[in-house]
């Protein structure tokens, strides 16, 4: 006797079937998170299943916000939805309930596509993606792998452009499933609409934040520290930390900006043995969150918690990552 089984991302389609669906991503998404929500709406979209993608924080890159124009997303930020109730249901894309970056929305979160490893906490959900691969993207471009079924240009050349963004080309985090998808897109996508993204990536005004990370950084064995002692979007802070990483001294990046809610830090690895995951969690315990990848992770410390960092909190940072390196 053969059993026959519902191939995993058709549970998902079963699940979500008759009810208003939220994609909701981590909050101040990436492209990984902006294309794997957009794929996936498009995967459900196939079976009948309409949705709206959400975010709570901004969308303050300029290539993340190029992408909404060049793959044509439409994705909204909570302070625009007004009508989310809480039988409506979420599925949770590149992110997972309960964590520091997932803000809980009145909405029930019953299902989870993502890549980041599971927490202790990670909350239980009905129905549950989580592989360990370099992008999300590479998660939701099997589903119509898997399912066989067409995938249109501009989703095929947004999941492709996710899978790079979150793999720094193929060379963060890879595994075999993000270049197999990435070779299974191929056929689809745009290759010459892909390219373009990599156009005018920096923003003038951006420089300053480079300017004050530059000027900042003290390397210590062979951790890098640099801060931006002003305002300066999140995903900002990820792009310095990556290129004071790149620098031949630095094989682990901490870099943090001084925002008006508190310190957001942005932790690199590249060294064998040092998770930065482990590593932000670590170090800021008892003051504030944080967590991701072992090659890539953030952490938030709220202003209420600031005043225990001393008068020179560069100084208790350092002190907080070298201890938590040591250990
Ligand atoms: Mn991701």
């Amino acid at each position: 006797m053969t059993t026959q089984t519902t191939p995993f991302p058709m549970q998902l389609v079963r699940l979500l079937e008759g009810h208003k669906v939220y994609l909701q991503t981590h909050n101040f998404p990436d492209p990984d998170a902006i294309s794997s929500a957009f794929g996936l709406q498009k995967f459900l979209e196939y079976y009948g299943i309409q949705s709206r993608i959400c975010y709570v924080g901004s969308i303050d890159r300029f290539n993340t916000r190029k992408m909404m124009e060049a793959f044509d997303i439409e994705i909204f930020s909570y302070d625009e939805i007004d009508d989310m109730k809480e039988e409506d249901y979420i599925v949770n894309v590149d992110c997972q309930k309960p964590n520091a970056n997932t803000t809980d929305l009145p909405g029930n979160e019953v299902a989870c596509v993502d890549h980041h490893p599971i927490f202790v906490e990670t909350k239980e959900y009905r129905y549950q993606d989580i592989t360990i691969t370099g992008a999300c993207a590479s998660i939701v471009t099997n589903y119509y792998k898997t399912m066989n079924i067409p995938i249109d240009c501009k989703v095929a050349t947004a999941l492709a452009y996710g899978i790079k963004m979150d793999t720094d080309d193929l060379i963060r985090g890879v595994k075999q499933l993000d270049v197999d998808m990435i070779a299974y897109l191929y056929q689809y996508a745009d290759w010459n609409l892909l390219s373009s993204m990599y156009n005018s990536t920096i923003e003038f005004h951006d420089l300053s934040a480079y300017g004050a990370a530059i000027e900042n950084i003290e390397v210590f064995d062979d951790v890098g520290f640099s801060y931006i002692p002003f305002e300066c979007p999140n995903s900002l802070v990820a792009i310095i930390s990556d290129f004071i990483l790149s620098l031949d001294v630095v094989d682990v990046s901490v870099v943090y900006s001084v925002n008006a809610a508190g310190i957001k830090f942005s932790v690199r690895s590249e060294k064998y043995g040092v998770d930065a995951g482990k590593l932000v969690r670590k170090a800021l315990e008892g003051y504030g969150s944080g967590g991701g990848h072992a090659a890539m992770a953030g952490g938030f410390v709220g202003n209420d918690m600031l005043s225990r960092f001393g008068a020179v909190y560069q100084d208790k940072i350092k002190e907080l990552f070298m201890a938590a390196l040591k250990s």
